[in-house]
């Protein structure tokens, strides 16, 4: 697995989880075949099935009872059939797609002031800015390679702001870190602005050619941030660094604002981006190298999506449904009698319409609601009501296919054909190099299928992805006439080779000869009637689930370095699970130390919509009374550990996305009597239950974390445990110990370990790798009863994924002698793979370092 290192956006560099996809590939836990009520059916079959009740549904109950939910992780052909089918042939305007939970804020803030969703800059820009302000981004962590371009740009004098609540691995980079209160953004630039007019730092000719709105929204800024020391203390900062961030950014002119979740997942989202762009506008830094707001698309495609109009509010091709004349030129476009009258049901709007009975087909493509919508409990119930749920996924079990109805086996991405947007417009393609794995289908094909069932075959004809495409690229400029900057008409004849061979290209792409264009509104000129971007006035708007004496403490949620989502890629590669193994809950030590919740020791995190329990991990990089929660595990991996069922379905009113980053708890001991680790070799019947459950799937096994609230008498109940009766057991009482492996002709079928203290179970790797032993000798099996290896060297909790290098080692290395980054890469490979964990090792360097300085 290598990167292509003639792309332009990443140069060869993979990020850990790209550079294991090798290890996720195999027909396990494939969904390999149709189902329908359970059972396995052919293509025709399933094909029949969704047609009839599609078909029935709008008979009864009307188009708008069809509902489809798609994902910025289809490729843009599957995207696009899908909206043609809902939009144009069966008339529903209630499509929408997971885009809505990751994008749709800032794709409402760039209509507002640019007249369209245009992301102004390119990915050289984050390099070639004087100062880069990361806001609400763990680029670090999740866009890995782009932030190994920012770091690997950095020169004397380049300065980097770092907002977020949170220290977090990007904040390494920062040369400053705001740890604001959350949700406060918007009095941060609000106060921003006063301070940029009161220091001259006004591009004065810049807003009086090009911009509207400057006096209001200065007006609206005045009254919601008026002083620095307001500022300051409404965003729980010191005024000195709010100070220093306004001084670089009054001085720089090259000064690019990247921003992501921490900034759209927000009840005020759209407003924190247009509070963000007003900055930008003010001093005319935009369209200018090194100058520009950059909002950084999380998904594959979520630009895509953008671009084929996947978003409810939306109708295609960047045409809104009250864009004049709009419905009439697609229906055209199409040959359908008429498009759907939007806009439809935003995503959370959508599923309380499942809940409430109105919906009563949903077709769920490339996404996993019943884990990653808010209120992840009510989605769930939701589901389960819904007359037909269709799922088209490529995994046969995941928390959503667990309601369907109707399974499509979709084929993966290493086999399906097509392109993806990235966050800097630029179009790359997908090329399939794989088998389809069993029946699995390209989505597109499946869409077309159904399209035809339905009787639309005419308009569904494709031959294949590069047909799809030049419709695609024919439609967005189609009667376009400069009207609208999404035109990649210049594309719309390439031929099945020119398409095949494609190389990574930026919209727009006008036809005649290709000149595209890396930054917008170079010319000043935005996509407005007037052609003048706006700034907007914005007021505060707090984050509307606050703590109370009930539910003290904030929660907040996000990613992790080395998982995607709902894990149903990243968990299949066993080294993807060994940097973080286990739901967890991030604590400041003041906190942990006064709720008596303990370092290693589980904790229940309880909302007012359910709960969510996990490993307790000191962090002073934590907010007091804030705590992080990962949003990646769901009842596939662990009982109790969805993060969303913690988080409200509070949205913004403009985007309609929903809050995900401020929901609020209480946190308590878990109050564990043992506490375990189970390995059983893979695909064994389970007969045990546990009060505490995470798996982490390994190469040759399954392995689990256990707990338990009750003491278990285990001589008694290991078989259940085991899977039969174990050869070797080992028990000591008084210490709350166990353990006992069972072989099976001298192999190693299944172990159990079980302790008071979690800190004594043992590390998981030698474990599994007795399961690759043929003959377990007398020495491993003396091993086992004592829970320790034989000869191989206890490496710690995992740091490098990319070189399997574990926390004990470095830390060795460092007292060694390697104090710093390079010498531990040259010593022991650490941070020479994707970089990703440089700041974790920077950390350990410095941890080890002052641990030094204080013993001296
Ligand atoms: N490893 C990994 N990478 C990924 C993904 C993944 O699943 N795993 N998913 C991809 C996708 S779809 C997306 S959308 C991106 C998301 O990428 P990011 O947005 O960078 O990731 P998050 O961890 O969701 O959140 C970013 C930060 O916002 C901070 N934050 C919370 N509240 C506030 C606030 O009020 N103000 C500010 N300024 N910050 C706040 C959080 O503390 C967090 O550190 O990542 C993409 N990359
Ligand atoms: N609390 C909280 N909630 C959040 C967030 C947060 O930060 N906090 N982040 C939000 C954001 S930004 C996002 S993007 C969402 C992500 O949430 P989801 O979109 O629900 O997560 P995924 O795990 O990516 O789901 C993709 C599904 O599609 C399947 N799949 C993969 N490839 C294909 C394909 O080619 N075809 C088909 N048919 N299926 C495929 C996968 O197996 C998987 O089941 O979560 C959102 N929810
Ligand atoms: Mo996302």
């Amino acid at each position: 697995m290598a990167g292509d290192e003639s792309h332009p956006a990443n140069g060869g560099r993979l990020c850990v989880k790209g550079a294991s996809l090798g290890e996720t590939l195999g027909d396990d836990g494939r969904l390999l075949t149709p189902k329908v009520a359970g059972a396995t059916v052919t293509w025709p079959e399933a094909i029949d099935s969704v047609a009839d009740a599609i078909r029935m549904a709008v008979e009864t109950h009307g188009p708008s009872s069809v509902a489809f939910y798609l994902s910025g992780q289809l490729l843009t052909e599957d995207y696009y059939v899908a909206n043609k089918l809902a939009k144009g042939f069966i008339g529903t305007p209630n499509v929408d797609t997971n885009s809505r939970l990751c994008m749709s804020s800032a794709v409402a803030a760039h209509k507002r002031a640019f007249g369209g969703d245009l992301v102004p800059g390119c990915y050289e820009d984050l390099e070639l800015a004087d100062l880069l302000v990361l806001t609400g981004s763990n680029a670090a962590w999740a866009h890995p390679v782009l932030y190994q371009r920012m770091k690997a740009s950095a020169r004397p004098g380049r300065k980097v702001v770092v907002i977020d609540p949170r220290r977090t691995a990007t904040s390494d980079l920062a040369d400053l870190h705001l740890a604001l209160k959350p949700g406060t953004d918007t009095l941060l630039f609000n106060g921003l602005l006063v301070w940029l007019v009161a220091s001259g730092a006004i591009d004065e000719a810049f807003v009086a050619d090009h911009c509207s709105g400057f006096e209001e929204t200065l007006a609206e800024a005045t009254a919601a941030a008026p002083t620095l020391e307001f500022v300051a203390e409404a965003c729980d900062l010191a005024r000195d660094e709010v100070e220093a961030f306004y001084r670089w950014f009054a001085e720089e002119e090259r000064t690019v604002t990247a921003f992501s979740q921490g900034v759209n997942q927000s009840v005020a989202g759209t407003d924190k981006c247009n509070a963000i762009i007003n900055c930008h506008l003010a001093t005319g830094r935009i369209g200018k190298p090194g100058a520009c707001p950059f909002s950084l698309t999380g998904q594959p495609n979520a630009m895509g999506g953008r671009e084929v109009g996947g978003l409810a509010n939306t109708l295609a091709a960047h045409m809104d449904y009250d864009t004049p004349g709009a419905k009439e030129r697609v229906a055209r476009f199409w040959q359908c009698d008429e498009v759907a009258d939007g806009p439809g049901l935003k995503a959370v709007e959508l599923f309380d319409a499942v809940e409430r009975g109105e919906i009563k087909v949903l077709w769920v493509l490339a996404t996993n609601p019943a884990v990653s919508l808010p209120e992840s409990g009510r989605v769930r119930r939701a589901l389960e009501q819904c007359p037909t749920v269709i799922v088209s996924d490529c995994i046969r079990h995941t928390d959503t296919t667990d309601y369907a109805n109707i399974l499509l086996p979709a084929a993966g991405w290493g086999e399906k054909d097509g392109t993806v947007t990235n966050s800097e417009r630029r179009i790359s393609r997908q090329r399939r190099f794989l088998p389809q794995a069993g029946e699995a289908k390209p989505d597109w094909w499946i869409l077309s299928a159904v399209a035809g069932r339905l009787g639309h075959r005419a308009c569904f004809d494709y031959s294949g992805p590069a047909d799809i495409f030049r419709e695609h690229a024919a439609l967005s400029g189609y009667e376009n006439d400069g009207s609208r900057t999404f035109d990649i008409s210049g594309l719309a004849n390439l031929s099945d080779s020119a398409y095949n061979s494609l190389q990574p290209t930026q919209w727009p792409v006008r036809e005649g000869p290709h000149n595209t264009t890396s930054r917008l509104f170079t010319d000043g000129c935005f996509a407005t009637t007037d052609g003048r971007a706006r700034l907007v006035p914005v007021k505060t708007r707090l984050p509307e689930v606050q703590p109370d004496g009930k539910f003290p403490m904030i929660i907040n949620t996000g990613r992790i370095r080395d998982q995607w989502h709902t894990m149903t890629r990243t968990a299949r590669a066993s080294r993807l699970l060994a940097h973080r193994s286990e739901p967890f809950v991030d604590v400041h030590p003041r906190d942990a130390e006064a709720l008596g919740v303990e370092a290693n020791g589980l904790a229940t995190l309880e909302g007012d919509q359910g709960q969510f329990v996990g490993r307790v991990h000191i962090n002073p990089g934590q907010r007091q009374g804030e705590v992080f929660v990962p949003i990646h595990w769901n009842r596939q991996f662990t009982g109790e550990g969805v993060a969303t069922a913690l988080t409200r379905s509070i949205t913004d009113p403009l985007s309609g996305q929903p809050e995900a980053k401020h929901g609020r708890g209480r946190l308590t001991r878990w109050p564990a009597r043992w506490h375990g680790r189970l390995l059983v070799r893979k695909n064994r019947p389970r007969r045990w239950r546990a009060d505490y459950w995470a798996m982490q799937p390994m190469d040759a096994c399954d392995s689990w974390w256990l707990a338990g609230r009750t003491n278990v008498d285990w001589p008694a109940m290991v078989q259940e445990w085991l899977g039969g009766q174990p050869q070797l057991v080992m028990q000591d009482q008084r210490q709350g110990r166990f353990r006992a492996a069972r072989l099976s002709h001298g192999t190693l079928e299944a172990v159990l370990m079980v302790e008071r203290d979690p800190a004594l179970l043992p590390a998981v790797d030698w474990l599994a790798d007795c399961f690759t032993m043929e003959e377990l000798d007398e020495a491993t099996r003396r091993c086992l009863l004592a829970a320790r290896s034989v000869d191989t060297e206890d490496i710690g909790a995992l740091v490098c994924s990319c070189y399997q290098v574990g926390e004990k080692q470095i830390c060795r290395a460092i007292e060694e002698g390697a104090n710093s980054v390079e010498l531990l890469g040259e010593q022991l490979q650490c941070g020479t793979g994707c970089g990703s964990c440089i700041p974790e090792l920077t950390g350990l360097v410095e941890q080890q370092v002052a641990e030094v300085n204080c013993s001296v």
